[in-house]
C-alpha cells in the first residue's frame, strides 16, 4: 500500500538541529514505513499511488511520543489536591497513608472492565491532540495478581487502538499496605514476580520510584539487577523530590532515561552523558505539585543529554491529558525553545523509550505523522488550550479525528 501526503508544511526533525523544514512538501509511505520525504517538486514522476490526499498547506510533524504515563488506575485525588491547596505537601499526605497508595486501593477495587474503560478514554484523548507512540507504566497495582491485570490492560489497549503502547512495570513504585515497614520484603517480592511477568508478555521495560518517600537507592540497584538477569532495560523517577544520587545508579544500568531530574546534580549528569541516558522532563508535575526548583536544563543541554517531554499522566501529581500543554510548560517553565520541546516529545521521547525507529520523519522510519492545522511548529508550544490536531497517520495508516 503506498500512500502520498501532498501539499505539506514538514518539519522532519531530521538532523541534528532545526525543524528540518520543507515549505512545500509531500511524503510518501510504502506500506508501514516511510518511503520518501523531500520538497513536492523532487517528487520522483511515474509513482503508482493506492491513495493521495492533498493536505492544502497543513503542517506535519513527526507523531507525538508520550514516553512516561501512569494511565492504567482507579479513582481520583480530587480531595486530596484541596488538601494540598490548604498547605499539606504531597510528602506530607503520601507519609499519612494517602498519595500513591489511595489509588492503589481504589485500583484494587476497580473491575478490569472500569479500568480498561478509563484508561482508553485517557489514551483516546492523548491520541486525539497527536500522540501515536504512548508508554503506560504499572504501580498501582503492587502486587503479583494487580501489577499484572494493570499491564495486560495496558497491553489490550495496544491491541485494541490504533497507537502503539510500551509497558513498563513500575511495581517499585510504593510499599503496598501489606508490607508496612517491610521496604526490603516487598521489594524481594516484586523482584520475585518480575520473572513471570515478562514471560508472560508483559513488560517492555522496568522502572523505579527513587525517592525519601519511596525507595532507596540500594533497593532500587536490587529491581535493577532482577531487570538485568531478564535482560530488560531500566529507566527511573530519579531526583524528582530530593537528590538521592538516583540518576547517576540508573546510568550504571545504561538506563533509557531518568524521569523528573528537578534535583539532578553534577555527578547524575555527566553519568548521564556518558551512558546516552535522555532525560525526561515532566513540566505538568512540577507545575501541579507547585515546584519552585527546575531540572538543571543549561547543564543538560551543555552536556549533550537528550531531553525528553512527557505528561506523567496519573492521578496524583500531573492529572493532565494534554501533551500540547506540556510542550508550552516545558517552555514556559523550564526554558526549553519550542524547537527543542517538539524533540523531546518526538526524537528523544522514542530515544527514551528505546525506539529508534521512530520520532523523525526520514526514509526507513516508521510513517508515523501527525496533521496539523498551523503554519508554523513553533505554534505547538505556543498556544494553550486549543488543539489543532487534524489527524494522525500510524504505522502508515491515517487515523482522522
Ligand atoms: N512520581 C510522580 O510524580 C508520580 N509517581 C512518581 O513516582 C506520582 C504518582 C502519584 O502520586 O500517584
Ligand atoms: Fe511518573
Amino acid at each position: 500500500m503506498k500512500t502520498l501526503w501532498r501539499r505539506a508544511r514538514i518539519a522532519t526533525l531530521a538532523g541534528e538541529a532545526g525543524w528540518g523544514w520543507i515549505e512545500r512538501g509531500a511524503l510518501m509511505a510504502d506500506g508501514e514505513a516511510i518511503a520518501w520525504v523531500g520538497a513536492e517538486a523532487d517528487l520522483p514522476r511515474g509513482l503508482v499511488l493506492d491513495a493521495e490526499h492533498d493536505l492544502d498547506g497543513a503542517l506535519v510533524t513527526p507523531g507525538l511520543i508520550d514516553c512516561h504515563t501512569h494511565l492504567v488506575y482507579g479513582g481520583h485525588r480530587a480531595r486530596e489536591f484541596e488538601l494540598r491547596l490548604q498547605g499539606a505537601s504531597y510528602e506530607e499526605i503520601a507519609r499519612a497513608g494517602g498519595g500513591i497508595r489511595s489509588t492503589v486501593a481504589a485500583t484494587r477495587a476497580a473491575s478490569d472492565e472500569a479500568l480498561l474503560a478509563t484508561a482508553r478514554e485517557r489514551a483516546l484523548a492523548l491520541l486525539g491532540e497527536g500522540v501515536t507512540t504512548l508508554e503506560i507504566k504499572s504501580g498501582y497495582g503492587l502486587s503479583a495478581e494487580h501489577e499484572a491485570r494493570c499491564l495486560r490492560i495496558a497491553r489490550r489497549l495496544g491491541r485494541e487502538l490504533p497507537l502503539a503502547v510500551r509497558t513498563t512495570c513500575l511495581s517499585a513504585h510504593a510499599v503496598p499496605p501489606e508490607y508496612e515497614g517491610r521496604a526490603d520484603d516487598y521489594i524481594d517480592a516484586a523482584c520475585a514476580w518480575l520473572p513471570s511477568l515478562h514471560a508472560e508478555g508483559l513488560v517492555d521495560a522496568v522502572d523505579a520510584f527513587c525517592e525519601r518517600i519511596a525507595f532507596t537507592p540500594a533497593q532500587t540497584r536490587r529491581v535493577f539487577d532482577a531487570a538485568k538477569t531478564l535482560g530488560l532495560p531500566v529507566k527511573l523517577h530519579a531526583e524528582q523530590l530530593s537528590d538521592q544520587g538516583g540518576a547517576a545508579l540508573a546510568a550504571e544500568y545504561g538506563a533509557l532515561s531518568c524521569d523528573h531530574l528537578e534535583f539532578l546534580g553534577d555527578a547524575g549528569i555527566a553519568a548521564m552523558a556518558r551512558a546516552g541516558t535522555v532525560a525526561v522532563l515532566l513540566p505538568g508535575a512540577f507545575y501541579f505539585l507547585r515546584e519552585t526548583k527546575r531540572p538543571p536544563v543549561d547543564a543538560l543541554r551543555a552536556a549533550r543529554v537528550p531531553i525528553a517531554v512527557a505528561t506523567d499522566h496519573n492521578p496524583g501529581s500531573s492529572p493532565v491529558l494534554s501533551p500540547l500543554l506540556m510542550l508550552n510548560m516545558a517552555c514556559t517553565l523550564f526554558h526549553l525553545t519550542p524547537e527543542e520541546a517538539l524533540r523531546g516529545m518526538t526524537l528523544h521521547g522514542a530515544l527514551a523509550l528505546g525506539l529508534p525507529d521512530r520520532g523523525t520523519l526520514a526514509p526507513g522510519q516508521r510513517a508515523d505523522l501527525a496533521v496539523w492545522g498551523v503554519e508554523h511548529p513553533n505554534e505547538l508550544a505556543y498556544w494553550f488550550g486549543r488543539n489543532p490536531c487534524r489527524g494522525t497517520v500510524i504505522a502508515g495508516r491515517e487515523c482522522v479525528r
